[in-house]
């Protein structure tokens, strides 16, 4: 039987020798018509990625790529919305500061983000609200992702509270609008812009990010500056970005009123966006638990009698890991895994268990999460159209020979 871990590793030795080589990457155990082929290409500074779409980029990371808890820049998934991309002149770029809620509207050089705001690190997952869609059972529409529309980062910036005491908020502010340089290529698409509550937007883990990882920002991660939103999905991680507004009123377009929104009261978050709440749905806000196995792929070999180290990552939206927990049986009986290095609670969270399989055939090893609000993953999907927040449980099939 070939395997997922024998192909993806074919795939990459391939684009090695070949030099962009395009590889086909089988995908096992998805729902049919979702994912059944992947294809692994390079962008510009980046390790081959899965390709989900090419305009615009869509491009996720191997669950074997992520083998400790940060994710390396060339490694880190690549999401936008809109066609017209391009790359942002530092010395002419500039950040705008105002909205109707700002009394002192301003504006800010690369240079003056840097060196007047107290700089500031958080180590916080990026995660994609429709992670793992490709998954969901029955099909939904979106961007087809796998497991690796997400990753997790050292970000270095100025604190956003910082950047609009400076503007005078006025103390009706409900929310605070980001817009980033990129434009949509036909006016079909409404430009990409999204808001936060003031009350997120003043948090002291909010930021304007310009360091990721120690570096400057790749371009396709949002060169020069990115919002930063610790806990929250990654769709108001505005990249690129160059205005930030203080308003009084809730923002209305499509990427507010319409998408990015879940129906109310399916999920246990605990974050409220009630400027932008209506009858049914309310805008997604924090990421849910989660865990992936990221050491061995479905149908990976291994061998009776000798010892596997199954490795993997938790996370969650800032209360924490409590406990990672590995079934051998199906979900009966759960065994705690060991939690590796904290990098502090809105990272990744590396673990690991060890057990020696004692017959050959099939070992379906599942890992679940459970957070410091006591919440754990779900076995069941919980549907819904946008295909967002997918925690079910994971698991993966070994071959013991
Ligand atoms: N300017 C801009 N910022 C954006 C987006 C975008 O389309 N344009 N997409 C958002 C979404 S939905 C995601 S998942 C993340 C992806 O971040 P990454 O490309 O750095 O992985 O960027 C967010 N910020
Ligand atoms: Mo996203």
């Amino acid at each position: 039987m070939t395997t997922r871990r024998m192909l993806l590793q074919s795939a990459l030795a391939g684009i090695t020798l070949g030099g962009g080589l395009t590889c086909q990457l089988a995908r096992a155990g998805l729902p049919q018509g979702a994912l059944d082929a992947a294809v692994l290409e390079r962008l510009p500074g980046k390790q081959p990625l899965i390709k989900r779409s090419y305009r615009p980029p869509n491009f996720e990371t191997p669950l074997a790529y992520f083998d400790g808890p940060i994710t390396p820049n060339d490694r880190f998934f690549v999401r936008w919305h809109l066609m017209g991309i391009t790359e942002v002149d530092a010395r002419s770029w500039r950040l705008r500061i105002g909205g109707d809620a700002a009394t002192k509207p301003y504006e800010l050089t690369l240079e003056q983000l840097k060196s007047e705001f107290e700089p500031v690190e958080v180590v916080a997952v990026c995660q994609c609200s429709g992670n793992r869609r490709g998954l969901s059972d029955p099909h939904v529409a979106g961007v087809q992702w796998g497991y690796g529309a997400m990753g997790n980062a050292r970000w270095k910036g100025a604190r956003l509270k910082d950047i609009l005491a400076r503007a005078g908020l006025s103390k009706d502010t409900i929310e605070i609008a980001i817009d980033g340089a990129d434009r949509p290529a036909l006016d079909v698409t409404p430009d990409f812009v999204k808001s936060i509550p003031a009350w997120k937007a003043l948090d002291e883990n909010t930021i304007i990010a310009y360091e990721m990882n120690g570096e400057a920002l790749p371009h396709l991660n949002g060169y020069p500056a990115r919002l930063v939103v610790p806990g929250w999905t990654a769709t108001y991680w505005m990249k690129q970005v160059v205005s930030i507004q203080a308003l009084t009123k809730p923002l209305a377009n499509f990427w507010m009123a319409t998408a990015y929104r879940i129906p109310k009261g399916k999920f246990a978050l605990v974050d409220r966006f009630t400027s932008q709440e209506n009858d049914t749905t309310t805008p997604i806000t924090e990421i849910v638990v989660n865990s992936v196995i990221t050491s061995h792929a479905d149908g990976a070999r291994v061998r009776r009698g000798a010892p596997i180290v199954l490795e993997g990552l938790a996370w969650d939206a800032g209360a924490g890991i409590r406990r990672v927990e590995v079934s051998r049986d199906g979900g009966r009986v759960w065994e705690a895994a060991e939690l590796g290095a904290d990098l502090g609670r809105f990272s990744f969270r590396p673990w690991q268990y060890t057990t020696t399989p004692s017959a050959t055939g099939v070992l379906a090893l599942m890992a679940r999460a459970t957070n410091g609000q006591g919440t754990t993953q779900v076995s069941e999907l919980i549907f819904n159209n946008p295909g967002y927040h997918n925690n079910v449980i994971q698991s993966v099939g070994l071959t013991v020979v």
